[in-house]
């Protein structure tokens, strides 16, 4: 079938919005009509070249939702019509990865969709008769997409799609690393680095676990009335601290953090987030993607005495369990998604949410089909 989709050709080039081919499901594949999808950091991380699993031409996008249009042979547990949120972290349930209650990491299609492709090692987009690769198992950036059944959560049908595909990742990314990754109690301090759509799920995260003090850490001072409104209780900006970060966050937190968040992916910051974890017990968390090539230091010190350093993908979240919950959080008013959405577009226009997301003048954009 003909889809539309805005293809990467080159890195660092502008999407070009495209008619494509596009491939049935083959045996346990589902095909999706995409009905909306956030632009997220990382989609921009991979266009700019500085993946090292960038591949191109590809049609990326990863923060979608949409409604089962059909499956191929072998799909049992979804059916035309269900409403579903695709899934870059899948969960087959029955990998060695899947079966180990410490990661959400499902390895069962890790290797083929890093290239790109399909389970079966080919690609189910093509234009002028050449393919065109997947990208995250998802390719939400365009009208209809086609994703293994275990990637792909099933989600409730009155969510309106405009809001929930945001959960597909910033949100569960951003929740997800409090409640599931760093699991922060009631009571805790809690640092946040970078108040984008990824900090500010952190920010609203801490405050759901009960967190007493949410520091947010920002250069672009436009971030901290949405901060504060997600539960921040302290803003800082590095500009305005005269001398070292660390020990000014070290002495606010009163000897240092509990839980730490680097949601920006500097690695000199991530370094700072783990050295305003509290010596004896902190921990802090990698949620940021760094360039190809990039790599963190600190002294070993640092984690001799106690501070641990963790990272986090997709918020530890097992998608098909428990993305339908948090779409549920989001129904009953228990999580705000509708506030950070501030730009939405048709696909034509979608080079604009890149240029917002460089201005820093977005916190989500989604484009609606
Ligand atoms: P974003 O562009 O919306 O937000 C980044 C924020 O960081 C901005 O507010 C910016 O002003 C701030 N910032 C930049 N440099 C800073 C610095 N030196 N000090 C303080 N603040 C600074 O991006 P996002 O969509 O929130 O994504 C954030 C990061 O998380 C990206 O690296 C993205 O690739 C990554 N990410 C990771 C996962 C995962 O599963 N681990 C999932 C989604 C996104
Ligand atoms: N391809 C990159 C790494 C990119 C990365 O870390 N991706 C995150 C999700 S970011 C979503 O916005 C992730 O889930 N990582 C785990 C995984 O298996 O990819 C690189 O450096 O090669
Ligand atoms: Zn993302």
């Amino acid at each position: 079938m003909k889809v539309r989709a805005a293809v990467a050709h080159k890195a660092g080039a502008p999407l070009s919005i495209e008619t494509v081919d596009l491939e049935g499901p083959r045996f346990g594949e589902v095909l999706v009509e995409i009905k909306a999808t956030g632009v997220c950091h990382t989609d921009q991380f991979t266009l700019s070249g500085a993946d090292p699993e960038g591949l191109f031409p590809a049609i990326l996008g990863h923060e979608g939702a949409g409604v089962v249009v059909d499956v191929g042979p072998g799909v049992k547990s979804l059916k035309k019509g269900d409403h579903v949120i695709p899934l870059y972290t899948p969960e087959c349930r029955e990998c060695e990865y899947c079966l180990n209650p410490k990661t959400n990491l499902c390895q069962s299609i890790r290797s083929t969709q890093g290239q790109g492709l399909m389970p079966d090692g080919s690609s189910r987009f093509s234009l002028d008769g050449k393919p065109v690769l997947h990208y995250m198992g998802t390719s939400t950036f365009a009208n209809y997409t086609v994703v293994p059944e275990i990637a792909l959560a099933k989600i409730r049908e009155d969510a309106p799609f405009d809001k929930v595909c945001y959960i597909g990742c910033g949100v569960t990314t951003g929740i997800g690393a409090v409640i599931f990754t760093a699991k922060v109690e009631v009571g805790s301090k809690v640092v946040v680095f970078g108040l984008g759509g990824i900090g500010l799920n952190v920010i609203q995260g801490a405050r759901l676990a009960g967190a007493d003090m949410i520091v947010g850490v920002d250069l672009n001072p436009g971030r901290e009335a949405m901060a504060r409104k997600f539960g921040m209780t302290h803003f800082v900006n590095p500009k305005d601290v005269e001398g070292d970060l660390v020990p000014y966050l070290v002495s606010l937190t009163k000897g240092g953090a509990d839980y730490t968040f680097e949601c920006i992916g500097n690695t000199q910051v991530m370094r700072q987030a783990l050295e305003c974890a509290h010596k004896g017990w902190g921990t802090s968390v990698i949620i940021g993607v760094a360039p190809a090539g990039a790599e963190i230091s600190t002294r070993p010190f640092q984690l001799v005495t106690g501070r641990n350093w963790r990272g986090s993908a997709f918020g530890g979240a097992r998608g098909r369990t428990d993305v339908p919950k948090i779409v549920d959080w989001y129904m009953d008013g228990k999580i705000d998604i509708d506030s950070l959405i501030t730009h939405t577009m048709p696909l034509e226009k979608i080079n604009d949410a890149f240029d917002l997301m460089h201005r820093g003048e977005s916190i989500r954009s989604v484009v609606v089909y």
